[in-house]
């Protein structure tokens, strides 16, 4: 196989986006709770986004929004009658248990699954395990049909192969790609996978359990010396690194972190460079960035991607622009010898409000030429799906939505309308179990 490139499927925002404040130890989370969101710009700003990786070269996909509000999880949890009814119930006694079924979550596809691709797996095959996302409840109930998503875009079984979320629960607490990355020398050569997982912390409670990755890298039958496990350091976990990909990203040959990303920095890095020896590491020092500028700024939630020309790209938040020592720090990184070259900066601040950055909104998926001919290409983008995206959004989606709305029927029938049009334009058929 050749022509191996990374393709980013990032999460389509939906029409439900909110300001709940349900992620503990998310600052930006905790911070916005209550506030009015704007889905409608929220769906746009990511979709510029993509647009902005299409033009670069990039291949850009999506994975479509999950249904919400979550009626099966209200019905599970004793709430009956009409959808109507259920919706109302669940307003009136419990608008916290209203507010978690309906939240936009799956939009940070760097948290639908782990991937592993065929260069490194024994039958040749992309490896995919949905995250469990065990440790919040509004994200717990998102694997289901993340799972039934990633099967109908990545449906060939010659080439695709899907495993089930990890069972236990929080004993197997499983985040995704927001706690790995691939290092590899080109993307279609072998690739070492890190995997880091976290313990909890004096403040906040860790979300990735190393039990948990051991058991990917296991599934995906990643080969013992192209996996490495690293312990996330307890002060970024407190700090507010709730995933590690706040503090770092690995792409290709490169490196880019926080030097207080991990628990044993000097231990990590010896063992990242056993296991890929061309590793190029670009490392921040904490007094010219320190972790509360990394946190606040999202400097290291940045897309690390490869242009065809050789070079690397970053693709930051608009807020690690607007920290002059961020800035500095990316200037000096682009000027620098090293592979990256180009910094874009990106407004998906109504993400940003809720701890989603760039790289937390998009899930890789190193694909070759003929794996990339078998994805349901509806999901790949070009500008004019990217323009049709963008029309169904401006039709359908609210400006200005606060918790309170929530409680009214009439914006379920809203939501899903919006997601029924969705599945038509994508020629979906009966996608979402409200169609059914
Ligand atoms: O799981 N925020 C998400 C943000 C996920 C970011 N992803 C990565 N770092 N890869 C989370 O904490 C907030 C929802 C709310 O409070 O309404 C939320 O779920």
């Amino acid at each position: 196989m050749s022509g191996y490139k990374e393709a980013n499927f990032d999460g389509l925002i939906g029409p439900t986006h909110n300001y709940a404040g349900l992620s503990l130890g998310n600052i930006a989370s905790a911070k916005n709770a209550g506030a009015v969101s704007n889905p409608k710009a929220a769906a746009l700003q990511g979709l510029s986004k993509m647009r902005a990786l299409t033009k670069l070269g990039c291949v850009q996909g999506f994975l479509p929004p999950l249904a919400r509000p979550d009626l099966n999880t209200l019905r599970a949890l004793g709430f009956s009658g009409t959808d109507r009814q259920v919706i109302e119930k669940a307003g009136r006694v419990a608008p916290e248990i209203l507010a978690n079924v309906y939240s936009a979550s799956s939009m940070w596809t760097a948290n639908a699954a782990t991937v592993a691709p065929s260069p490194d797996t024994p039958d040749g095959k992309i490896h995919f395990t949905p995250a469990n996302l065990a440790s919040n409840f509004h994200r717990a109930i998102e694997a289901g049909q993340t799972s039934r998503a990633l099967k109908h875009i990545f449906n060939d079984e010659k080439r695709f192969a899907h495993h089930p979320p990890l069972p236990g629960g929080v004993h197997f607490g499983d985040e995704g790609a927001a706690n790995h990355g691939r290092l590899a020398e080109k993307h279609g050569a072998k690739g070492v996978h890190l995997f880091v997982y976290g313990e909890d912390g004096a403040r906040f409670p860790a979300r990735q359990k190393r039990r948990a990755s051991e058991a990917v890298a296991r599934n995906h039958g990643l080969a013992a010396d192209k996996t490495v496990f690293v312990m996330q350091s307890k002060t970024a976990l407190d700090a507010g690194a709730f995933h590690n990909d706040v503090v770092g990203v690995a792409n290709g040959r490169v490196l880019f972190l926080h030097e207080q990303s991990f628990e044993d920095r000097e231990g990590a890095l010896a063992a990242i460079r056993a296991a890929a020896p061309f590793v190029e590491i670009i490392e921040a020092d904490k007094r010219k960035v320190s972790l509360e500028d990394a946190i606040s700024s999202y400097l290291f939630n940045s897309q690390l991607v490869s242009l065809d020309g050789g070079e690397m790209a970053l693709i930051l938040p608009k807020e690690s622009e607007e920290n002059a020592r961020t800035k500095a720090f990316i200037e000096e990184t682009v000027s620098a010898n090293n592979p990256i070259n180009r910094a874009v900066y990106m407004d998906v601040r109504e993400s940003m409000r809720n701890g989603g950055g760039p790289a937390c909104l998009r899930l890789r998926v190193v694909m070759s030429e003929e794996e990339r001919g078998a994805v349901n290409q509806n999901f790949l983008l070009d500008a004019e799906k990217i323009a049709a995206l963008e029309a169904w959004v401006e039709k359908h989606y609210r400006d200005r939505l606060t918790l309170d709305d929530l409680k009214d029927p009439t914006f379920m029938e809203e939501a899903f309308a919006a997601l029924d049009a969705l599945t038509g334009l994508l020629g979906m058929g009966a996608f979402y179990d409200f169609q059914k």
